[in-house]
């Protein structure tokens, strides 16, 4: 039995990798540590084969925490737990910072207390900043770093301290950057659940700007089995970039899931932009797809058809996450609640 340490695994992207290595490593059992912010929910956990799956709630931040939940049998660390959206990074850092940083460093220093073998970091094609809009501009892991937003900063700086853990105490690590992740769970925070659940809900779908600015959407298992891949071919100290060459134009986005949800464009409102907004992400996977055999496996169309299906199917999910706290978070960053208080 391999025994794996996941950080963030009740969020979004944890909780699929969760899914994968349950489904396709059998002899794997996982601790999946994440402290249940907003973002994290147990719901996400649904189903999971208890046996091979322990859960702890505990704070990356907090050293006593994490090493009292890492066994020395621990082969791998792979760190999903992140403060992750940008707009919430303008509307305060601070979490930001202690998260994405501080918690990065606690955890690496925990592997070298407990001798685990590899450290997995999961992070993201903006630490890269903003691409000009010419459809021959990609990023490579050869790119310089240039992060834009504090959400981007901090995932920077924390790629930077898992460089120098790598570097000075020749710690195994393996950083995977991955663009716009979609897919089921998604918190209603993030561009295309929050344009699902609004335009289910007959709400208006906000837009940043003018809508032209381009992300590179990957299905969220084609990332989580990136990550495996890094995981388990992975080069040690290296760096893989992950993407599906699937670049969209958010207005583009918009309006195909306003007409699969059969909602008219006169749902969408144009607000003032996002502050810093960078304006075209695109990657090129070519060494992912070189040197760990990974491509991914969804286009965009069957992968929002199958998104747009979990959504339509699990209606408690989004109404718990649409709670109070949502609202109050939806208030802030647009003006306005996302739906009518109920009389
Ligand atoms: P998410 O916000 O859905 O989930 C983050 C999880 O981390 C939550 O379960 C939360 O409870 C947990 N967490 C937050 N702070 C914690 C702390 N101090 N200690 C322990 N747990 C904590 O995020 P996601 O979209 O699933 O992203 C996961 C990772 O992937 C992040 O590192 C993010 O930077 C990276 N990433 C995301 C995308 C994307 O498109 N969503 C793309 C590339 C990279
Ligand atoms: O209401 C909105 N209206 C809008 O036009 C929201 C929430 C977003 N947008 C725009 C901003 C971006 O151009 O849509 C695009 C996507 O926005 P987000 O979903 O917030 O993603 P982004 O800022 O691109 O960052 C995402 O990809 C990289 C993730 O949130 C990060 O965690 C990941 O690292």
């Amino acid at each position: 039995m391999k025994h794996i340490f996941i950080t963030g695994g009740a969020g979004f992207i944890g909780s699929a990798f969760v899914r994968l290595i349950l489904a396709e490593r059998p002899q794997w059992h996982i601790t999946n540590f994440d402290a249940l912010t907003y973002a994290g929910n147990l719901d996400n956990l649904d189903g999971v084969d208890a046996a091979r799956h322990r859960f702890v709630r505990g704070d990356i931040a907090n050293r006593e925490a994490v090493l009292a939940a890492l066994d020395t049998d621990t082969a791998a660390i792979i760190n999903f737990a992140a403060e992750s959206h940008v707009d919430r990074s303008i509307m305060s850092a601070d979490e930001f910072l202690r998260t994405n940083i501080i918690g990065t460093q606690v955890l690496l220093d925990a592997a070298r207390a407990k001798n685990v073998k590899r450290f997995v970091q999961v992070s993201t094609d903006e630490v890269m900043g903003s691409l000009p809009e010419d459809d021959a501009a990609f990023f490579t892991e050869d790119s310089p770093f240039a992060p834009n937003s504090p959400y981007a900063a901090s995932k920077a700086a924390a790629e930077h301290v898992v460089r120098a853990a790598h570097h000075t105490h020749h710690l195994d690590t393996v950083t995977t950057r991955c663009g716009n992740n979609y897919g089921a769970r998604q918190f209603p925070e993030k561009l295309i659940p929050l344009l699902i659940t609004n335009a289910m809900n007959d709400e208006s779908v906000p837009v940043y700007g003018d809508g032209q600015n381009v992300r590179d959407w990957i299905y969220v298992d084609d990332h989580a089995r990136g990550i495996l891949a890094a995981l388990e071919r992975g080069a040690s100290g290296a760096t893989y970039c992950f993407g599906a060459r699937e670049p969209r134009r958010n207005i583009e986005i918009v309006r195909s899931i306003l007409a699969s949800l059969g909602k008219p464009e006169s749902l969408i409102t144009y607000v003032t932009d996002r502050k810093g907004h960078d304006r075209r992400y695109a990657i090129d996977s070519t060494r992912a797809e070189t040197e760990l055999g990974w491509r991914p496996l969804e286009t965009w169309e069957s992968g929002i058809a199958k998104t747009i299906r979990w959504y339509a199917d699990n209606a408690k999910w989004i109404e718990r996450v649409r709670d109070g706290a949502y609202q109050a978070y939806y208030q802030q960053q647009y003006g306005a609640p996302s739906r009518a208080p109920t009389l």
